[in-house]
């Protein structure tokens, strides 16, 4: 497998050190062994059995208990008899299926899955992924030091067009007042432990589909919320939990883990509800204590909505005696930023370091490769929320200067930043005040020039090479000539 790397400056050296470090490490014998779960709703055979395939190939024996595939009442034909026939045939005694008689969601399905597993840890893993050599062992490992930590591997990507394999930045998982996951840079803090870019990166919160924790622990911190549906919102729950109620979550940047990102969601809910605003209004009522106005102060709409009962939930967290998300704020995530009377104390233009400025890295224009043409404003580049677009480069125009700094920061004529919308990620970037809290403003050059956005996780492209408008989107990355930029002077 070849292993590609696409990264600014930063994140390259660390990468680079991280490989030469993770081929080095070797992994204890007597590490516990594993059942992994995938739950799977209509899901394409070919990907889930590469998946599985993956699993059998890449796992050692010894460490692989079981693998349980949850069927969630799935439509499709090959997912039934042909599913059971390949198995039979050509896999061995190690699967499990699983068939939901109905439609439970993701979060139920786990649980289900969770039911039926022995193996001392549980691995779930979505069923569109293919698991990297000496994926599982450094979980493991993290698990079997410590049985309340849960880990992460890094998530790779794999195209949704060509199914190629390719690897992400070492990234780690936080969230915004949307309570939409987002991808941060990691602190330089993080890495400047003995073990440099190898060691595990405390995670304020999960992706969601890829995770190895101790059964027994899983059972005894409360599983899932049961009364959650479909998709969504059980990634920052299960993250919050952990960490207020004494447990940690770390990625481990030696183990690495491909998923297709795909476009959009191939399935809706039965019924065509928004369950991720229904199971993140639950989360909100059960852990953000006073801090859910932030949520409904960017959704009023939600202030009213019912939730269901959630008194189990609310109980389970006296039970285990979990700690305030005052703390959890103050000790796992630092970095986010909160308004209204909770504030942090502002300064006016970066608020989150005061009144210094970060170190400029580089200045120039943001020239547009296949097109020749140049980021720019499409309106006043003063105009807070304003749009950018392609225009025809000016080398006399300040209105086209970019700064680049070292808090990765596109800054357009000294004014304004470089923002993709964290609240509706099918936005285009806009320019907004920049805030200083990373996230949605940092942006990263890399592979193939490409500008990474590193809260989505995607990168910048023209929409329409041809056409004289223009406009810009996020797009999944894929080194395309609509996504290839560089910044120069
Ligand atoms: C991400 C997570 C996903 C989950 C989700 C939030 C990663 C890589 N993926 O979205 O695991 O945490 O955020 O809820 O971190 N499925 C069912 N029944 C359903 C719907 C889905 O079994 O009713 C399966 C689906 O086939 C897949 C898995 O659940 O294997 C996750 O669904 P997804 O791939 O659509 O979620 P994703 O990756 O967009
Ligand atoms: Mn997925």
């Amino acid at each position: 497998m070849v292993i590609v790397v696409f990264l600014s400056r930063y994140n390259a050296l660390t990468v680079t050190s991280l490989f030469c470090r993770c081929k080095d490490k070797s992994y204890r014998t007597d590490l516990p062994v594993a059942s992994v779960i995938i739950c799977f709703y209509n899901e394409a055979l070919s990907a889930l059995l590469r998946t599985v395939h993956s699993v059998l190939d890449r796992t050692p024996a010894r460490l692989l208990h079981e693998i349980i595939l949850v069927d969630d009442d799935s439509d499709f034909d090959d997912l039934k008899g042909e599913l059971d026939e390949y198995i039979q045939k050509y896999l061995t005694g190690k699967i499990k299926v699983i068939r939901n008689t109905k439609r439970e969601g993701l979060i139920r399905g786990r649980m289900i899955g969770a039911a039926h597993a022995t193996g001392e840890v549980l691995v779930f893993l979505d069923s569109h992924c293919e698991v990297n050599v000496l994926w599982l062992q450094p979980l493991l490992a993290a698990i079997r030091e410590d049985r309340h930590t849960v880990v992460c591997p890094v998530i790779d990507i794999i195209s949704a067009d060509t199914l190629a394999y390719s690897a992400s930045p070492v990234v780690r998982g936080g969230f915004n007042w949307g309570l939409h996951f987002r991808w941060d840079l990691v602190p330089l803090s993080e890495l400047e432990g003995p073990e440099g870019a190898t060691a595990p990166i405390k995670s304020p919160t999960m992706a969601g589909g890829l995770f190895a924790m101790n059964r027994n622990y899983f059972n005894e911190l409360g599983q899932y919320d049961s009364g959650m549906d479909i998709w969504g919102g059980e990634n920052l729950e299960i993250s919050f939990r952990i960490w207020m109620c004494g447990g940690k979550l770390f990625i481990i940047p030696c183990s690495r883990v491909g998923h297709i990102f795909r476009k959009r969601r191939p399935y809706g809910s039965p019924e065509g509800q928004d369950t991720m605003t229904h199971n993140s209004l639950r989360l909100a009522h059960v852990w953000l204590d006073e801090y859910k106005e932030q949520y409904f102060s960017l959704r009023p709409d939600l202030r009213t909505r019912s939730y269901g009962n959630i008194s189990e939930r609310v109980e389970l967290r006296k039970k285990l005696d979990c700690k305030s998300f005052k703390w959890y704020l103050d000790n796992i995530y630092p970095e986010m930023q909160v308004s209204g009377p909770n504030a942090k104390p502002q300064q006016p233009i970066f608020i989150n370091r005061g009144p210094k400025r970060p170190k400029v890295l580089q200045r120039g224009r943001l020239y547009h490769l296949q097109t020749n043409k140049c980021l720019a404003a499409q309106g006043r580049p003063s105009q807070k929320g304003g749009l950018v677009v392609l225009k025809a480069c000016d080398y006399g125009d300040p209105d086209q200067i970019w700064i680049y700094n070292e808090e990765h920061e596109l800054i357009l004529n000294n004014l304004l930043c470089l923002d993709m919308s964290e609240t509706r990620s099918s936005d285009p970037p806009r320019l907004m005040k920049c805030h200083g809290s990373g996230g949605s403003q940092q942006w990263t050059f890399g592979r193939n020039n490409r500008l990474y956005q590193v809260s989505v996780g995607q990168c910048l492209s023209v929409v329409d090479p041809l056409s004289p408008r223009g406009s810009v989107a996020m797009a999944i990355c894929d080194g395309s000539s609509p996504q290839q930029w560089r910044l120069e002077d």
